[in-house]
């Protein structure tokens, strides 16, 4: 699949700068293009010069600055209603006619990016109709998230992308960092690369690959946007397959072995299930899809099998789509999306906390007569 990815505000451009280098990757070890262009926007100067070095595949434009008086999600939606033709007027169009779709990046808390986001996801869905328009929100850290502004923030954000994008991946920067155990906030660059991370075998194996690389079930663009709807939440994980030159009676195509690599593909699932950007359960997804990678030598159609059955009875009879494909290590790695999603704790939370402290925030940014 070939994304042009469009991250707005800080949180955004970061993430955009880190799908130019997962295109890199990908490049370098499939040989296959997944993303087409990357931007950032931004309203910083200084940031956005910090990202040249990134390469050519990554476009900045700045936002002129907002009046410093609030950081309240209006100023943001605002500066995108009054520049955002302009800002898709200076993409480069000519790309999208090899797109699948855009992604949309952003954190819900601040303001350019949380404000502005739903602004851009609609233009270029009345622009591009035919192009699945998806976006990728970071909720905040624990401690940012009793913040009024904060959670207000938050709550706007969600409730405007949910209207307007056609799938929205949630990430939680609190679950990506404890379960990446990432110690410090100020570690921006770890966090963004465990959110990246799961994309890579799904944007990759949905491309015209090397036949080498070529699974016994393959998954293609259609299966990834038929899946994609709604809320949704990625997970990826990993289990090291033995060597076969382990021990010297062992033959790689025996039946034994071949159980113990099943087994091995059923712990990468555990760990992807452990590793889902946002906690949900699975019984609340509507549609789901795997993705094994396996090295061709050890790979066997029981073990794809048995990841797409176990997603079914997960999802209680979800709409399941899957495949696999054949990587070079000897790891085998099972990628999991759970998409329309139609309960999550923390969704709820923040919609409950947002109509307390809307009244304080209004308040607040109203000017006195
Ligand atoms: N994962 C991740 N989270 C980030 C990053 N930068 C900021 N955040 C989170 O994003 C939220 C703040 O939003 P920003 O993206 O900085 O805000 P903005 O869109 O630039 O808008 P302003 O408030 O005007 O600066 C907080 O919850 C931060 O924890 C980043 O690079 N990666
Ligand atoms: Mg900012």
């Amino acid at each position: 699949m070939k994304l042009v990815v469009i991250g707005i505000g800080d949180c955004g451009y970061n993430i955009a700068a880190e799908f130019v280098r997962l295109g890199n990757k990908a490049r370098a070890e499939t040989g296959v293009d997944v993303l087409v262009r990357s931007y950032a926007i931004n309203d910083d100067q200084a940031s956005l010069n910090s990202l040249r070095k990134v390469g050519d595949k990554l476009l900045t434009i700045q936002l002129p600055a907002p009046a410093p008086s609030t950081k309240k999600i209006e100023v943001g939606a605002d500066l995108m209603k009054t520049n955002g033709d302009r800002i898709i007027a200076t993409m480069r169009a000519g790309e999208f006619f090899e797109t699948d779709a855009f992604l949309l990046v952003a954190s819900s808390a601040g303001c350019i990016g949380s404000g502005g986001i739903s602004i851009l996801a609609r233009k270029l869905k009345d622009r591009y109709v035919n192009k699945p328009v998806y976006a990728l929100i970071v909720l905040p850290l624990r401690a940012e998230a009793n913040v009024p502004l904060c959670i207000y923030n938050t709550a706007l954000c969600l409730k405007s992308i949910d209207r307007t994008a056609d799938a929205v991946f949630l990430f939680d920067n609190e679950k990506v960092m404890s379960e990446a155990s990432i110690k410090s906030p100020a570690s921006n660059d770890a966090v963004n690369r465990e959110i990246v991370a799961p994309f890579f075998d799904l944007l990759r194996a949905s491309e015209k690959v090397d036949p080498r690389f070529l699974g016994t079930s393959n998954i293609g663009v259609g299966d990834i946007v038929q899946t994609l709807s709604g809320w949704t939440a990625i997970g990826y994980g990993t289990a090291q397959i033995p060597s076969s030159g382990f021990s010297l009676f062992r033959r790689s195509d025996s039946f034994e072995s071949k159980g113990e690599e099943s087994i091995k593909a059923m712990e990468a699932m555990s760990a992807a299930l452990a590793h889902f950007s946002i906690e949900c359960r699975l019984e609340d997804a509507r549609k789901a899809l795997y993705l094994l990678c396996v090295p061709s030598k050890s790979a066997n159609i029981n073990m794809t099998r048995s990841v797409g059955n176990r997603l079914r009875e997960l999802t209680n009879n979800g709409e399941v789509r899957g495949g696999d494909f054949y990587g070079v290590s000897d790891i085998a790695t099972v990628t999991l999306i759970a998409s329309r999603i139609t309960y999550l704790d923390k969704i709820k939370d923040y919609y409950e906390r947002a109509s307390t402290v809307a009244p304080e925030i209004m308040k607040r940014e109203t000017p006195s007569p």
